[in-house]
């Protein structure tokens, strides 16, 4: 890919300084692999400040973002009522390493917004909430395999950065150097959505099944929702071979509506990890679930899990200003900015006679460049046109609009994104819709 885009008439000298500066101390001049731009080429952005549904670049460009800190901020930048909390707080002093009220009320929150959780524990991102739930689920069945699935992300544990072994293997290869083989022994890698997989595992697996993850509308491959099928069939089998369903909600959570996804699909999970807009975007992440298993947890039960800054004050008072302000209204509003601008974008897609798949959920989005009618799982995503995907990024960043730098995440839109902003978006994607089509020839 190459490295110098075109620019529109953005400068962009000040974040190319601050870039070149960056990566004489910073790995890749990033502090996670997706800011780097390498999926999308070209350098990537340093952002100096967000407002509302705009972010600002070092040299005062502005761009409608549809990255949200990844899913974090559903109010936009820098709320004035999240702001005066954290600041607040703040004078209250920034960590205590002791329990606070602040920590028992937003954990009552998220507990009567979901009700499978009877019980939480807060961390501090969602790798830890991930690893330490699948610990827990060791812990309490007394088993040691895992199911996850391809194309969904679930933080970088070693044993969850996994690609399928061959054919319908029973164990999964390292996707990562420095992952140990012996690390993913344990773990079975399956395609997203595929019922006769599954079923196909636990009848010659299951007893030494321990939990199945899943993120019940993926974010990590671009947004791809389960079927309904799917996540009963992961109920019924979980329950059947005593393993525990953990429904990895860091992005779903109180991003589809005021709780899981589980409220939507009227599936009950036996753990839920969260992350990202609980806190507002501060560092969160949390678990939960139903308390016979989580009083298997330290310090009542034997299994270990901990951390300095776990439910420190700041992460608390945001996650609380935020959850303060959403309200099932909230995701009807929401719902209805992402049914104008996907309907917008395929329409446009099509009248530029561009081949593009719109795929969304609650306040969430994506477009896949592709024939295909239904984009279901991870080799679906593998079979779009990423080339164009790039193009389209670059046309539609010159045109002020921030997606996010790969066609493997999820758009993001908040409370903030107002009319203005999303005539602003349209009017840059027809615009880079009809660039592309004219690249196609
Ligand atoms: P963190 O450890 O990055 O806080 O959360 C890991 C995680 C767990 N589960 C799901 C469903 C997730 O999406 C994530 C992290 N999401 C990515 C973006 N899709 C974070 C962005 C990044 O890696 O820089």
């Amino acid at each position: 890919m190459s490295n110098m885009r075109s620019s529109g008439n953005r400068r962009l000298e000040r974040s190319s300084e601050l870039y070149a500066r960056a990566r004489q101390v910073l790995v890749g001049g990033v502090n996670s692999p997706v800011r780097s731009f390498r999926s999308v080429g070209g350098e990537p952005l340093f952002i100096q400040r967000g407002e509302g549904c705009y972010i600002y670049d070092a040299d005062g460009n502005g761009y409608v973002d549809y990255v949200c800190s990844w899913g974090a901020l559903i109010l936009g930048h820098a709320d004035a009522d999240l702001v005066r909390a954290i600041q607040e707080q703040a004078t209250r002093g920034t960590s205590y390493g002791a329990s606070t009220e602040l920590e028992v009320e937003l954990a009552e929150k998220i507990a009567s917004a979901i009700p499978s959780i009877e019980l939480l524990r807060f961390v501090n991102s969602g790798t830890e909430a991930t690893m330490s739930a699948i610990r827990l689920a060791r812990g309490y069945t007394g088993k040691k395999k895992l199911v996850k699935f391809e194309g969904c992300y679930h933080g970088h544990a070693d044993y969850l950065l996994t690609k399928a072994g061959s054919g319908l293997a029973t164990y999964s290869i390292p996707s990562s150097a420095g992952v140990p083989e012996s690390f993913t022994q344990e773990t079975i890698t399956l395609p997203f959505n595929d019922i006769a997989a599954v079923e196909e595992v636990f009848k010659r697996e299951g007893a030494e099944i321990a939990a199945v993850i899943v993120e019940p509308v993926a974010g990590n491959m671009g947004v791809v929702p389960a079927s309904r099928e799917f996540l009963i069939t992961l109920r019924e089998l979980t329950e059947r071979y005593n393993a525990l369903l953990i429904f990895d909600e860091v992005i779903t959570g109180f991003r589809l509506t005021y709780g899981g996804a589980q409220n939507i699909y009227g599936i009950t999970p036996d753990l839920t990890c969260l992350g990202k807009v609980i806190g507002g975007g501060l560092p969160i992440g949390a678990y939960g679930g139903r308390e016979e298993v989580m009083k298997k947890l330290a310090p009542l039960g034997p299994v270990y899990q901990a951390g300095t800054l776990s439910g420190n004050p700041l992460s608390m008072a945001a996650g609380l200003a935020t959850l303060k302000k959403l309200s099932q209204a909230t995701y009807e509003t929401l719902s209805g900015k992402i049914e104008r601008i996907t309907t917008a974008l395929q329409r446009t897609a099509e009248e530029t006679g561009l081949p593009v798949k719109i795929t969304k959920a609650g306040a969430m989005f994506s477009i896949f460049f592709t024939n295909k009618d239904n984009i279901t799982n991870y080799d679906d995503v593998l079979a779009c046109d990423r080339e164009r995907f790039s193009h389209f990024f670059w046309n539609m960043l010159d045109r002020g609009v921030y997606l996010p730098p790969s066609p493997f995440e999820a758009m993001f839109i908040s409370t903030a994104h107002n009319e203005e902003a999303i005539d602003k978006t349209l009017e840059a994607a027809s615009a880079s819709l009809a660039e592309l089509s004219r690249e196609k020839g």
